[in-house]
């Protein structure tokens, strides 16, 4: 089996590449060249052996020559620009390569030919639920408030459009927040995280967010990538929310970081208009029923475990940097 990951460098992308490998597939994963290396959450598997391939290529165009020489049995398209609040910033570029790029992948799918060989995956987003509120399921109304949210739901209705227009195996994952030690340090996990952690170590005072009421649904990028697998290895193409079906406030997030590090959080917490969003998802949190009953996917690890794995990893980085 060859599988092709776009988004491979990311933190989702990581870990997919890993759980494939071991299924014993030929991955291959998709670059985008840039100045910085880019690749720390997947040397292990380039380094000392090539366990993977990457190829230079970006969302924006050339995929298709790319498809055409692999000719994949699964794309799973994970590339994104995946920041929210950037999203207002850069809204044409976030629609074009999320909402333009895969259309670019399901086209070429078709085009060459592969409708009968290749199975696609569209990494979809709780964000396209936007204001419908929680709980969240594959029946719930679409009502997103963001640049990006409003790209990944047109991604999501073109891979349903070419699944019912043209047969091809296309199926959207509809992904509640996910997280781990590898999650991006913009991220408010993350940043929560990697900043208590240095508080802690004194190497950092304060701590400066946005807004703190809102909730989330968040589980481990590990379980989620295991669900994305299952989504492919089902007999037909479907949709499917992967969630847990609890959620916690930024501020629960908070005083859990905290808590375990036996800081005070308010003593370091401050506030920024600019970590703020022009218009904000308010809750989310997912109805994982279908994936559970269809699927038989369930999550392993649960909140605690989550926040525990990250401080480890922080605290092990920060200190060897110390
Ligand atoms: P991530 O860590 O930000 O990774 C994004 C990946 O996309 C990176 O490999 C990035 O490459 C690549 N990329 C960005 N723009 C590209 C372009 N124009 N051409 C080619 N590659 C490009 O995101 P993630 O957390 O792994 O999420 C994976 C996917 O799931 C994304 O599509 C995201 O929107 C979606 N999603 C994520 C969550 C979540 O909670 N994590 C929830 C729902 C959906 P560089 O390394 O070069 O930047
Ligand atoms: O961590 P976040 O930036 O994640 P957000 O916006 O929920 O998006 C993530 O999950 C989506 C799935 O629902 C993905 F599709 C998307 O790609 C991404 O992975 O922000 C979470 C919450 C927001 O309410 C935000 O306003 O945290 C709040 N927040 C408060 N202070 C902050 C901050 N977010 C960030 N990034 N930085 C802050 O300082």
């Amino acid at each position: 089996m060859k599988s092709l990951i776009t988004g491979i460098t990311g933190q989702d992308g990581s870990y997919l590449a890993e759980l494939l490998l071991q299924k014993g597939h030929e991955v291959y994963g998709v670059v985008r060249r840039s100045s910085t290396v880019a690749t720390p959450r997947i040397d292990h598997m380039l380094f000392p052996e090539e366990k993977i391939k990457l190829i230079y290529g970006d969302l924006g165009n050339g995929l298709d020559s790319i498809i055409y020489d692999i000719k994949p049995d699964y794309i799973i398209n994970l590339a994104s620009m995946s920041h929210v609040r950037v999203s207002f910033d850069v809204p044409i570029y976030t629609m074009d390569t999320n909402a333009t790029g895969p259309t670019r992948i399901l086209e070429a799918i078709r085009r060459i030919g592969l409708k009968d060989k290749t199975r696609f995956y569209q990494a979809s987003s709780s964000e396209m639920f936007g204001m419908s509120p929680p709980p969240q399921s594959e029946t719930t109304p679409f009502s997103p408030c963001s640049p990006y949210g409003v790209a990944k739901l047109a991604a999501y209705w073109i891979t349903k459009t070419y699944r019912d227009g043209y047969g091809l195996f296309a199926s959207n994952g509809i992904l509640f927040n996910h997280e781990s030690a590898r999650r991006g340090e913009t991220f408010v996990t993350k940043k929560i995280v990697r900043s208590a952690v240095r508080i802690k170590l004194g190497k950092q005072d304060k701590l400066i967010l946005g807004n703190l009421t809102a909730k989330r649904d968040w589980g481990h990028s590990k379980d989620y990538m295991k669900a994305v697998i299952k989504i492919l290895e089902h007999d037909e193409p479907d949709d499917f929310v992967v969630a847990t079906g609890a959620h916690y406030s930024i501020q629960d997030f908070l005083e859990k970081v905290f808590a375990k590090l036996d800081l005070d959080w308010k003593e370091h917490v401050g506030f920024d208009s600019r970590y703020t969003r022009p218009k904000e998802v308010p809750a989310l949190m997912g109805n994982p029923e279908k994936i559970k009953r269809v699927l038989n996917w369930e999550p392993e690890i649960g909140i605690d475990q989550l926040v525990d794995g990250m401080i480890e990893n922080d605290l092990e980085e920060e200190k060897r940097d110390l």
